[in-house]
C-alpha cells in the first residue's frame, strides 16, 4: 500500500503539521483555548483529510507513533506560547484506538514532561463512542488522567449513547456538542430542543459545554442566549496554523 509507506515517511519527513482552531469563551469573550487539528501534506497528493488518513493510521498501527507526534507537537507549541505570555489551553483528539492503548498515558506523561507544559493546560478529547465502546476498562485510564491534573472533554456529544448514570461518575469536565445539532438548529425543530437538554444536563452536573460547528450569527446566538459557554467554528474561525492564529488572536482582541 503507497498511500501506507508515505504516512509513515510523513513523520520523519515533517509532512505532519497541526493546526488550531480558537474557542470563544462566551463569559469573558476571550479565546483561551484552541482545538488542534492533524493535517497532512502530501509531498505530491497534497492535502489530506484525517477522515481519511486516520483510519488508515489506525488500521495500520501508524496511529501510535502519529500520536505520539501530536501530543509532543501540541506540548511543545503551548510551551512556546505560555512562555510568550499567551496562556492557551490546547486541546488535542484521542481516537479509541489510541485509548485502548496501554501506552497512552506515558504518551501524554512524556509530552508534558519534556515541554514543561502544566497538565491543566492540555485537554484531550475523547469520542463519546469511543468512550462507551468499553467504559468499564476507561474508567481507570480518565482516572489517571484526572489525577495527572490534565482535561477530559467528550467529543461528538449527542451522537452515541452516553447516559446520565454513566456521565456522572466520569471525570469529565467538558462537553462538545456535536455539530450535526449545531447545523440543523434552523431547519430541524427537534435541533433546538436537543441542545437544550444537553446544554441542561451538562450545567446540572457542572460541565462546560462547547458547541462544534457554529457558522451563522443565528446559530450563535441560539447558543449565546441558551448559556452556552463556548464556541467554535467557522463563525469564529476556521483552523489555522500557529503563527497565523497568534495573528488572527491578535487582531480579534
Ligand atoms: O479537521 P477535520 O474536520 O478534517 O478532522 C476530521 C476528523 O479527524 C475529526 O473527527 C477529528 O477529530 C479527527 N482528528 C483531527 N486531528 C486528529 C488527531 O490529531 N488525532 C486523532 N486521533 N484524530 C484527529
Ligand atoms: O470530530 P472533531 O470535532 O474533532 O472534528 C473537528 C472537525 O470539524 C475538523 O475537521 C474541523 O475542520 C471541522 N470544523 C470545524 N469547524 C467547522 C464548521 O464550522 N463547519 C464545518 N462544516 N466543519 C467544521
Ligand atoms: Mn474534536
Ligand atoms: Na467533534
Amino acid at each position: 500500500h503507497a498511500l501506507e509507506q508515505d504516512l509513515r515517511r510523513a513523520i520523519e519527513r515533517g509532512d505532519l503539521l497541526l493546526e488550531y482552531q480558537p474557542q470563544l469563551n462566551l463569559d469573558t469573550r476571550e479565546v483561551s483555548a484552541v482545538e488542534a487539528l492533524l493535517r497532512w501534506r502530501h509531498p505530491t497528493l497534497g492535502w489530506i483529510s484525517p477522515a481519511k488518513f486516520i483510519p488508515l493510521a489506525e488500521e495500520t498501527g501508524l496511529i501510535q507513533p502519529i500520536g505520539q507526534w501530536v501530543l509532543k507537537e501540541a506540548c511543545r507549541q503551548m510551551a512556546d506560547w505560555h512562555a510568550r505570555d499567551l496562556p492557551l489551553t490546547v486541546a488535542v483528539n484521542l481516537s479509541a484506538l489510541q485509548l485502548r492503548h496501554a501506552g497512552l498515558f506515558n504518551d501524554v506523561y512524556q509530552a508534558l514532561a519534556q515541554s514543561g507544559v502544566e497538565a491543566a493546560f492540555l485537554e484531550l478529547e475523547l469520542t463519546e463512542s469511543a468512550l462507551m465502546e468499553n467504559i468499564d476498562a476507561m474508567l481507570d485510564t480518565l482516572r489517571e488522567f484526572d489525577e495527572l491534573g490534565v482535561q477530559l472533554s467528550i467529543d461528538d456529544f449527542g451522537t452515541g449513547y452516553s447516559s446520565l448514570a454513566y456521565l456522572r461518575h466520569l471525570p469529565i469536565g467538558e462537553l462538545k456538542i456535536d455539530r450535526s445539532f449545531v447545523k440543523d438548529l434552523e431547519t430541524d425543530p427537534h435541533a433546538a430542543p436537543i441542545v437544550e437538554a444537553i446544554l441542561a444536563m451538562a450545567h446540572s452536573l457542572g460541565l462546560s459545554v462547547v458547541a462544534e460547528g457554529v457558522e451563522t450569527d443565528a446559530q450563535f446566538a441560539f447558543l449565546a442566549a441558551k448559556g452556552c459557554g463556548y464556541v467554535q467554528g467557522w463563525w469564529l474561525a476556521k483552523s489555522m496554523p500557529a503563527a497565523e492564529l497568534e495573528r488572527w488572536m491578535a487582531e480579534y482582541d
